[in-house]
């Protein structure tokens, strides 16, 4: 046979275009895309489907220790059978660097925990949190050349914030070995005096972790971070940007010619900090504490703007999933003391497409082939994987989900994966569910059934990006 699968009579979705065809396999990679395939080895009915690229999600973390808190609710195992039973074929996390390691022996670590125990394909992001001359001058080069092609620095955090000096010379050695930088935007002192005084006021519930970090907090960061990046020539992404102001700061940016690209995430036009309101220790709010922290109905829209006006290119789930209950969990005798103790992060690796398919394309906000690009192209281009991941046309890994576009669904713990003991998008009625997910050709999932085995994925060595590139020139 010419393929060893078609998959037949579906709606063929990219980032471009929208046509009835089908789709031939063989040996992993799509070889055929046309209107009627024969001479397959076996073929997967889709008729009434929507055939699009896999996820990929280029921002998760998983397996990274929390200092001085509780472990993560997900490591690779449980996180990437999350990724798969919602459409995702490909996964980003983060190698973090503790201060005082070094990046690659933070990165072998990282590696320990995912080979040959990944339901999906991933690649790592660096998180330089301790930028020391060996640092910038030989292992940051080093790893960059191997297709640890981003990282990620920090402008908050005890354990991971960069000083202004810090983070210009970081910016400057990107620039020299290519790497596109990802920055954490939140200023440092604001968010420390603000904890202080509302600590000192007996204000220490969940709620108070979303008035700690306002969203001026975020756009002096995003500002500060635009400088720098301007200073050095350097391409930045600013990350999980979470409402009008970051937002504009970018688009501000942009208007500029500077090469500021911007991602948000489900949790910024399907939560807000009432989520985490009037509510005590023991109530449903510590669910909620992810930073930045989610806003309000107005920053829904402001990030639905970005959306449709190409500020953003990406949308990312930010998984950082912990436990709310137990011993490990969010409300741990520490975080019951304050918000402050509370980890920051929420699980999402497997709701995030049916999130932004509901809100956005079934609401009429975004075309399909939007949600493609926001959901898949664009993290292939954005973060050097593409053209191997992230469409659907000849050459490239055949991962595809095959999309139920009426199928209406209400997300709850029940249905879900992952590691966690929660989803804090419980409840929320959805129309659109993926039915089935191929990873290079092979079913991986089908109507939330683990198909796949531990070790179907695969490292994932990056290109550059060719967003990388100053503005300036290489
Ligand atoms: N930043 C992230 O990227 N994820 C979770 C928490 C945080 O601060
Ligand atoms: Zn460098
Ligand atoms: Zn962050
Ligand atoms: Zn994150």
């Amino acid at each position: 046979s010419d393929y060893d699968l078609v998959i037949r009579g579906g709606t063929v979705v990219t980032a471009s275009d929208t046509m009835k065809a089908d789709v031939g396999i063989r040996a992993g990679r799509i070889v055929a895309v046309a209107e009627s395939l024969t001479n397959a080895a076996k073929a997967i009915d889709a008729s009434g489907l929507l055939v699009m690229p896999g996820g990929i999600d280029s921002h998760v973390h998983m397996a990274q220790p929390a200092f001085g808190g509780p472990a993560m609710a997900d490591g690779f195992e449980s996180g990437t059978r999350s990724a798969i039973a919602g459409g995702t074929t490909t996964v980003l996390p983060f190698a973090l660097q503790p201060r005082g390691a070094s990046l690659r022996a933070s990165v072998m670590d990282y590696h320990k925990e995912a080979d040959g125990q990944s339901y999906c394909d991933y690649g790592f992001h660096l998180i330089v949190s301790d930028p020391s001359a060996s640092v910038l001058g030989q292992e940051l080069p080093a790893l960059v050349a191997d297709g640890y092609t981003s990282f990620k620095v920090f402008m908050t955090y005890d354990d991971l914030v960069l000083n202004d000096r810090q983070l210009l010379e970081v910016f400057d050695c990107a620039r020299g070995c290519g790497a596109l930088v990802m920055v954490h935007c939140e200023g440092y002192d604001a968010i420390r005096f603000m904890t202080e005084r509302l600590e000192r006021a007996g204000k220490t519930a969940p709620y108070y972790h979303a008035i700690s970090r306002p969203q001026s907090v975020e756009r002096e960061a995003t500002h500060r971070a635009i400088s720098h990046a301007e200073l050095t020539d350097v391409p930045i992404m600013v990350v999980h940007v979470s409402g009008r102001e970051p937002m504009e700061q970018i688009r501000w940016a942009q208007q500029r010619g500077l090469k500021v690209y911007g991602e948000t995430c489900p949790q910024y036009v399907a939560l807000t900090a009432d989520d985490l309101k009037g509510l005590n220790m023991d109530a449903s709010g510590g669910k909620y504490v992810c930073s930045p922290p989610p806003r309000d109905a107005a920053s829904w829209e402001a990030i639905w703007e970005g959306i449709r006006t190409g500020v953003f290119q990406t949308f990312s789930s930010d998984h950082c999933p912990f436990f709310y209950e137990g011993e490990m969990g969010k409300l741990n005798p520490k975080a019951r003391t304050s918000f402050r103790w509370v980890p920051n992060g929420i699980p999402g690796v497997e709701t995030r497409l049916q999130i932004l398919f509901s809100k956005g394309v079934v609401e009429g906000r975004i075309s399909l082939n939007e949600f493609v690009a926001l959901t898949s192209t664009n993290h292939a281009k954005m973060y050097g994987l593409y053209p191997k991941k992230g469409s659907i046309a000849p050459g490239f890994d055949a991962d595809i989900v095959l999309w139920d576009p009426n199928r209406k669904e209400t997300i709850r713990q029940e249905l879900m994966h992952h590691g966690a003991d929660y989803t804090p998008y419980e409840g929320l009625a959805v129309t659109g569910w993926p039915v089935m997910t191929l990873l290079r050709g092979k079913v991986v999932a089908e109507e939330g059934k683990i198909l796949g085995a531990l070790g179907d994925g695969g490292f994932l060595k990056r290109a550059l990006s060719p967003y990388a590139v100053p503005a300036g020139g290489a």
